[in-house]
């Protein structure tokens, strides 16, 4: 399938993916889904890429699910079609690579639940978020009622979820839900730069660091605690070994 919406540049081991239909403001269709899902299996079997960077074109990162796509769905289309979007977004979560969210500007509805299910999310001084649904006497569907809670705690998350209301990103870091705010001109920069400084580092070690940790915190501490222990003693003998002797040796490593 050749890419109609999905824009995908690969530079210094970084697949830079934008979201392009900026008429419809990035609104996610069915199409969407189905070009995203083949990104995500070519980005996680090509070797050469270490981390997968998302963001939009023009002045939004994602409007939402497409409302003209869903008004007239019956009940059970609208069911099927939440979960669609569900495992595309929770494929996201389970790829063995990081994931930046680079936020442009409006990140609502399904597109803050796209934002949320990338690894951290870096956004512009002018993106804006939120989840609208209630507005469109809708909830969200593609899980932002279980990720934004456990992202900012409940008082945070229902007063979006249940006002609808739109905050900026200075708001939006002070509740955790961003991590980095940039001027809107260097965002791509900024996060190119964090980007580049997680391809550094040892490859394996960073997918492991991201399953220990998305798997750990849905499990009991103890069992989480044991997996890590697991997963740590995997590093030794292997990239471990490389890390840590070329620290010794005052030299980069070499994967
Ligand atoms: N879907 C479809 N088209 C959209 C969407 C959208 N979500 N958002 C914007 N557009 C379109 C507009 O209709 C408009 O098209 P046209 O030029 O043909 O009229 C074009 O994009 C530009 O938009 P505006 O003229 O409205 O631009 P403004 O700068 O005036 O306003 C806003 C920007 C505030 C972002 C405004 O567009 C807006 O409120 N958009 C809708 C936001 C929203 O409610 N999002 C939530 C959608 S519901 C959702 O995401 C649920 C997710 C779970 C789904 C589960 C599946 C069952």
């Amino acid at each position: 399938m050749d890419y109609k919406i999905l824009n995908i540049e690969v530079s210094d081991g970084i697949a830079i993916t934008r979201i392009s239909r900026p008429e419809a403001l990035n609104a996610l269709n069915a199409r969407f889904f189905d070009e995203m899902d083949q990104a995500i299996g070519e980005i996680s079997d090509n070797q050469d890429i270490k981390v997968m960077l998302i963001t939009g074109e023009g002045k939004a990162f994602v409007a939402g699910a497409d409302i003209a796509e869903m008004a007239d769905m019956t009940q059970e289309q609208g069911r099927l079609f939440g979960q669609r979007g569900q495992r595309t977004f929770r494929s996201l979560e389970k790829m063995g690579k990081p994931i930046i969210a680079a936020v442009n500007g409006f990140a609502l509805g399904g597109g803050l639940e796209l934002a949320m299910a990338c690894d951290f999310r870096i956004a512009s001084e002018k993106a804006k978020f939120g989840q609208p649904e209630v507005s469109l006497g809708m909830i969200p569907g593609y899980a932002g009622t279980q990720r934004l809670p456990r992202l900012v705690g409940l008082g945070d998350a229902l007063f979006l979820l249940m006002s609808g209301e739109m905050i900026g990103a200075q708001d939006a870091l002070r509740i955790g839900l961003i991590q980095k705010v940039t001027e809107p001109e260097t965002l791509l920069e900024e996060s190119l730069k964090i980007a580049r400084i997680i391809a550094s580092k040892g490859p394996k070690a960073v997918r492991k660091v991201k399953y220990v940790t998305r798997q750990g915190i849905t499990m009991d501490f103890d069992d989480a605690s044991e997996m890590e222990s697991d997963y740590f003693g995997s590093q030794f003998k292997g990239e471990g070994e490389e890390g840590m002797k070329a620290f010794l040796e005052k030299r980069k490593p070499e994967w």
